[in-house]
């Protein structure tokens, strides 16, 4: 029997969980919600950068566009929810609070990295900021975040989950199988599709039966809902809602967010099946250009004062870059099967996490 430890919970450097549903949304909250976003632009240009200069090796997602989902989403849900992620993962998990140097150093196979470089870029979970996990397998994360549902229910925790996935998981068995379930039991479950457009170089158009994936909901006797992946408050909107039904036993919901990833779909991917037009179309409703529009017009912000959140936003990736690539070590070679078997059993002193190694 290992040793049991208690799990200190990271408090989000994201934005507080201050407004409630309802509450008129202070100026700093607001910022909050801005400041994530341009954590995870920088995060993931930066890591665009180190791919380049293959300094961070293997494939990784860069999720540098779709910001809004994330944390519109993760901003609606409270400390006792969970979420499961795709690979196309790391927006999400800094949405959830994740720390950007812990994040890195998972990205560069280091010791420091949140699986001590076990889990790299698409297996990173964080379970003290709710994160189950995230998968290479896509449309794998939509069974695990029923099931978290469904054992919330057990528990009679008044918790919900959410459950990312993009437009390609959308035809997977698994998607269709579990939202069966969920809606029969009515679990307190929220699916969020991103649809960016494309699974890998397919176009969403191209690929899928009918033009809509929340139009799929009503077949799964749940709510669909189609919302515009760019506005953040928009997002944060329709999940608050969705998690205020599953809340009250009434079940999941299905969120299709229309978004659009900037990158290829990995550092191979030269984009040759997308025209310059349809990506500057995009770029121009870019949810971070979007987003600091209405705080200037509402008086949150000023030029000024958002040149200084920039660059204190380049400074922390600087910071996480130095953390990552210069100051963390590799895993000891002799501490390979470390971790293989672990488990995170809950107790009345919380999370913990049971096994050795
Ligand atoms: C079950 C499975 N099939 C195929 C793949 C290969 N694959 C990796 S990502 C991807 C595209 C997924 O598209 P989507 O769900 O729209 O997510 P996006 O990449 O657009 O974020 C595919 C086909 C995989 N990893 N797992
Ligand atoms: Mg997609």
């Amino acid at each position: 029997m290992g040793k049991v430890r208690e799990v200190k919970r990271r408090r989000a450097a994201g934005p507080a969980k201050a407004a409630a549903k309802g509450e008129a949304l202070t100026a700093e909250f607001k910022l909050g919600l801005l400041r994530r976003m341009m954590e995870i632009r920088g995060f993931e240009d930066k890591v665009f950068e180190l791919l380049g200069r293959n300094i961070l090796q293997g494939a990784s997602h860069v999720y540098a566009g779709q910001e809004a989902v994330a944390v519109g989403a993760c901003s609606a849900i409270e400390d006792r929810d969970y979420a499961t992620s795709t690979h196309r993962g790391h927006g999400h998990c800094l949405a959830l609070g994740a720390d950007l140097k812990l994040m890195m150093a998972e990205l560069c196979g280091k010791a420091t990295g949140y699986c001590k470089g076990r889990g790299g870029s698409m297996h990173i979970a964080d379970v003290s900021n709710r994160n189950l996990g995230a998968t290479g397998i896509v449309g794998g994360n939509i069974p695990v975040g029923t099931g978290a549902a469904l054992a919330c229910r057990l528990q009679k925790k008044d918790s919900v989950v959410l459950c990312f996935f993009g437009d390609g998981a959308a035809n997977e068995g698994n998607f269709h199988e579990s939202l069966n379930m969920a809606g029969k039991w009515k679990l307190p479950v929220i699916y969020i599709c991103e649809n960016n457009l494309y699974g890998m170089s397919v176009a969403f158009s191209r690929a899928c039966a009918v033009d809509s994936i929340c139009g799929r909901a009503p077949g799964y006797a749940m709510p669909g809902r189609r919302v515009d992946g760019q506005r953040v408050l928009e997002v944060r909107g329709a999940v608050l809602e969705a998690a205020g039904r599953a809340r009250r036993g009434e079940g999941p919901t299905l969120i299709e967010a229309l978004t659009y990833r900037y990158r290829g779909h990995s550092r191979s991917d030269p984009r040759v099946y997308r025209t310059k037009e349809e990506e500057a179309y995009w770029h121009d409703r870019d949810p971070i250009k979007l987003f600091k529009a209405d705080l200037l017009a509402e008086g949150s912000l000023t030029e000024e004062s958002f040149a200084a959140l920039q660059a204190e936003v380049d400074k922390a990736i600087a910071a996480a870059e130095k953390f990552a690539v210069e100051e963390s070590p590799y895993p000891k070679p002799s501490e390979l099967l470390d971790d293989v078997y672990c488990g995170w059993v809950e107790t009345e002193k919380g999370l913990v996490r049971t096994g050795n190694s």
